[in-house]
């Protein structure tokens, strides 16, 4: 069945043929014009949904700008480079048949003699696309970035989400979550294949590349669009929405259950004495625990009790969503209301209390209904307590409750549809409402935003490669909700297979890669730890010249080992050094697998 499914599906997609292009010696001024770009657009009824405006068309030559970073700061995307790559700057406008709505997209064509037969998407991150199109020009590809049809350039989606109380932008929403990126990617292939008139059989190599929502973005377009992409890297997805959103705002609610609000400076404290602890039970002893697993197996928390902490007084800065390196992120990055916000502290000189690690362990532990049924899972031992941060109170000289605005603007406009950027507090609140929460966002996003669709047969026939990876201690989006996708997709797609066959299968294609230490889409300040730098090039390899990766090539950017090459382990195998080379083995290891494995009874549906 599967391999009539396959075959149906191999024959729809056009085979790559060895491309021959007869504008590779035209320059750029000759077919950067106004009135080529009208000449190529795809005309009213040739793309099924999108209706070209020709007036529209903008084009302009561009010589000395510098190809852009991709996804923004820290979002995992290729960086950006100083070299200058001329390119066509070219805007089309589209509507959707009957509806009058406007979506705007920018492309940025190489020059043709850089051209490389590629088309380029770059993700956002937070409630954001990419707005910027010249991501792909160090690659000799075209790439664009949309309007999405709610001016997507100069407003975060979270704002425009609610057209008033009560009434969702669906629009917004679906365009949000999937649509806006495959309209630009099959008006931008039709128009790539025009614009440099290639032959109708010529393959354009179709790539993606995001992390945070960015990877969301990319596991939209594997599950929604996979016959239009041959090679998708999609960095710690902030998808499974609905659990995902609603969890920022778990570990307040268990301060608020515990009726403790732990001083920040003791959390710290709890973490640094987890990785001091847990990084030699890896084999080395080098800042980083590459093995949360172990670390989950054989460290107790409570061990941590009576330590002393000190921090010393700060006016800082705060965000929201989880990200320990690359500097702060823009509001348009992180999305909505997550921008930066500061508060004081004063001084913190004390020991860790029971309090304390019962509030570290219980969030650790995850959510779980009243019934004590796993509701979600949460982030790994030795990951920091973002979402955990209480604030200082001045007058009464305590630590009270913050709500992290991700999961409290998630809930106000996304579940309760009321137009306000945080919840005021969590009075009348208990895990049970938290899982409902949940349950009603997993209903009403189902089909837009949750993206966990786990049946990637179109992408996998239609010869799609994915390479997904995960900061082990994501603070933000856990890296056992990869791992979980991971498996739904391997139970889901080889039902039918035994474990080892069903690896073998699998792997052929889609990819798992955990990084040691690592924090939200970049290293961690508190693990130096490696990252990996070079994916483009790796997928490139992947889908052009069939070179499939085992081990995925990551760079340590800071700390002692600064420079040194560690060749991530691919999952399920996990790093273990058992001799003093610079890299580790890859190894099984059942029960710590085991601990990776969830299973959420407190929903009544599977959630993949
Ligand atoms: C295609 O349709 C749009 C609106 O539906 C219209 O504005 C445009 O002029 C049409 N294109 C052509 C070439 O007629
Ligand atoms: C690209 O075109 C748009 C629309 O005409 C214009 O606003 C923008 O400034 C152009 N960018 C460059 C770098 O020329
Ligand atoms: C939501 O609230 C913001 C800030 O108060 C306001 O600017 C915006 O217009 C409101 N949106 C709607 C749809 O009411
Ligand atoms: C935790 O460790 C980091 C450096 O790794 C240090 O900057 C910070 O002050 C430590 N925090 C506490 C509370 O010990
Ligand atoms: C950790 O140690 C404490 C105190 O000894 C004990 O009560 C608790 O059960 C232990 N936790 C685990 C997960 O073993
Ligand atoms: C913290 O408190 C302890 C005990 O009261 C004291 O000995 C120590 O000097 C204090 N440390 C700082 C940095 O204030
Ligand atoms: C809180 O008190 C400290 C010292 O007493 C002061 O420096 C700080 O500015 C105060 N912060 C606020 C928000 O009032
Ligand atoms: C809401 O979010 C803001 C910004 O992150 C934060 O400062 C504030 O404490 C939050 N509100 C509550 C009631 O927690
Ligand atoms: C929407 O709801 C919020 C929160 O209840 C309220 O502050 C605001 O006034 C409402 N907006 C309108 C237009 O009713
Ligand atoms: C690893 O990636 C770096 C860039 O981060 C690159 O310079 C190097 O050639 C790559 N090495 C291997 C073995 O792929
Ligand atoms: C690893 O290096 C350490 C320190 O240099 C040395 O003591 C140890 O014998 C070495 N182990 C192996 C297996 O080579
Ligand atoms: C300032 C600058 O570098 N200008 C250059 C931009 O590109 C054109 C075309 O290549 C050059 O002629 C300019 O010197």
């Amino acid at each position: 069945m599967r391999q009539h499914r396959c075959a149906a599906i191999a024959a729809l997609v056009a085979s790559a043929s060895s491309a021959s292009i007869s504008r590779r010696a035209t320059s750029l001024a000759e077919v950067c014009t106004v009135s080529n770009l009208q000449a190529v657009l795809p005309s009213n009824g040739t793309i099924s949904g999108i209706n070209t405006i020709p007036l529209l068309v903008t084009a302009n030559a561009v010589y000395n700008s510098s190809s852009g970073s991709a996804g923004g700061v820290g979002m995992g995307s290729s960086g950006g480079t100083s070299t200058n790559y001329p390119y066509c700057n070219v805007t089309v406008t589209y509507t959707h048949p009957g509806k009058d709505d406007i979506v705007v997209i920018k492309y940025a064509f190489p020059q043709p003699s850089d051209f490389k037969n590629r088309f380029y998407v770059a993700g956002g991150g937070g409630y954001s696309l990419s707005s910027t199109a010249t991501g792909g020009l160090q690659y000799g590809a075209v790439g664009g970035a949309t309007s999405a049809g709610y001016d997507a350039f100069d407003n975060s989606y979270d704002d425009v989400v609610l057209t008033g109380n009560g009434s969702i932008n669906w629009d917004a929403t679906y365009m949000f979550g999937y649509q806006a990126l495959g309209e630009m990617t099959v008006l931008g292939k039709a128009l790539t294949s025009s614009f440099y008139a290639l032959v109708s059989s010529a393959k354009v190599y179709t790539y993606y590349e995001g992390c945070s929502d960015g990877g969301r973005e990319g596991m939209s377009q594997v599950q929604r669009w996979g016959e239009e992409y041959d090679g998708v890297i999609a960095g710690a997805p902030a998808f499974r929405y609905a659990q995902q959103q609603v969890n920022h705002v778990f570990s307040s609610m268990v301060e608020q259950t515990l009726d403790y609000y732990p001083p920040p400076c003791a959390l710290a404290k709890i973490v640094n004495a987890t990785i001091a602890a847990c990084d030699p039970l890896d084999g080395r002893t080098d800042g980083v625990v590459s093995r949360t697993d172990l670390c989950m197996l054989n460290f107790n928390l409570s061990s941590i009790i009576g330590e002393s902490y000190y921090c010393a007084a700060q006016e800082s800065t705060s965000l929201g969503f989880g990200f320990s390196n690359g500097g702060p992120p823009t509001k348009r990055q992180v999305g909505g209301a997550q921008g930066s916000t500061s508060s004081y502290q004063p001084a913190q000189n004390g020991t860790v209390t029971t309090e304390d690690v019962t509030v570290a362990q219980a969030i650790y532990d995850g959510l779980h209904n009243s019934e004590g049924q796993r509701a979600y899972l949460s982030w790994q031992i030795a990951s920091e307590f973002s979402d955990a941060g209480t604030t200082w109170n001045n007058a009464t000289k305590s630590w009270e409750l913050s709500i992290p605005s991700t999961g409290g603007e998630f809930v106000t406009k996304f579940v309760q549809l009321v137009n306000a950027t945080n919840l005021s507090n969590l009075n009348n609140v208990a895990y049970d409402t938290l899982v409902e929460w949940m349950d009603i966002a997993y209903n009403r996003y189902l089909d837009s935003l949750q993206t966990t669709i786990p049946d990637l047969t179109t992408f996998q026939c239609s010869g799609g490669k994915l390479l997904h990876y995960h900061g082990e201690s994501d603070p933000s989006v856990p890296a056992a909700s990869s791992v979980h996708y991971w498996q739904s997709v391997q139970s889901i797609m080889y039902s039918n297979m035994s474990s080892n066959a069903s690896l073998e299968a699998l792997q052929n294609w889609y990819q798992l890669y955990l990084v040691p230490g690592a924090a939200h889409c970049g290293a961690n300040s508190l693990q130096p730890g490696p990252y990996p730098q070079d994916n483009m090039n790796n997928m490139i390899d992947w889908v052009e010249n069939g070179v499939k990766p085992s081990r995925l090539n990551a760079t340590v950017s800071s700390g002692a080992n600064a420079g040194e090459t560690q060749m991530l382990c691919q999952w399920p195998t996990r790093p273990l050094w058992q001799t003093n080379n610079t890299d580790f083995d890859c190894v099984t290891d059942e029960a710590s697998i085991d601990t990776w494995t969830y299973t959420f009874p407190a929903f009544k549906v599977p959630i993949y």
